[in-house]
């Protein structure tokens, strides 16, 4: 059993888009474990993305990810890393997949609606950022 971190970035939340995405976890058997919706500051957002600061984008990254409201849940369940990532498409929206997430709604390579942990590793990092364990329910 595997748990991994989703964030609906603000584009997919002003966009109108929580619906559609959990939408897919569901119909995955994707099991939703926790949620809530939280607005990062610049700084906390800098810390989630700290593998990225040497990055060209992380500046630009970070003021995206703090600019609005975001979504953030956990999921559970067998290779949900991989399973998730795969529903997620690949990270520029031109080269993802059809029927994925971000080929579906992505408008720019940082505008990609959501964010999916990348190994076990960073899951446990990226949950620990955002959730206590009473706040998780698996
Ligand atoms: P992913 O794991 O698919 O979210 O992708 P990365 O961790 O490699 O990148 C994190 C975020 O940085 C992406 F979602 C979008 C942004 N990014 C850019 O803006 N430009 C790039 O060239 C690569 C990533």
């Amino acid at each position: 059993m595997e748990r991994t971190l989703s964030i609906i970035k603000p584009d997919g939340v002003s966009r109108g888009l929580i619906g559609e995405v959990v939408k897919r976890f569901e119909k995955n058997n994707i099991k939703i474990v926790a949620m809530k919706m939280i607005h990062m500051t610049k700084t906390e957002a800098q810390g989630f993305y700290a593998v990225h600061k040497e990055r060209p984008f992380f500046g630009s990254l970070t003021d995206f990810m703090s600019s609005g409201p975001v979504v953030v849940m956990v999921l559970e369940g067998e290779n949900v890393i991989s399973k998730y990532r795969e529903l997620m498409g690949a990270t520029n929206y031109k080269e993802a997949a059809p029927g994925t997430i971000r080929a579906d709604f992505a408008t720019e390579i940082e505008k990609n609606i959501v964010h999916g942990s990348d190994s076990p590793q960073s899951a446990v990092f990226e949950i620990g950022y955002f959730f206590n364990s009473f706040e998780i329910f698996g």
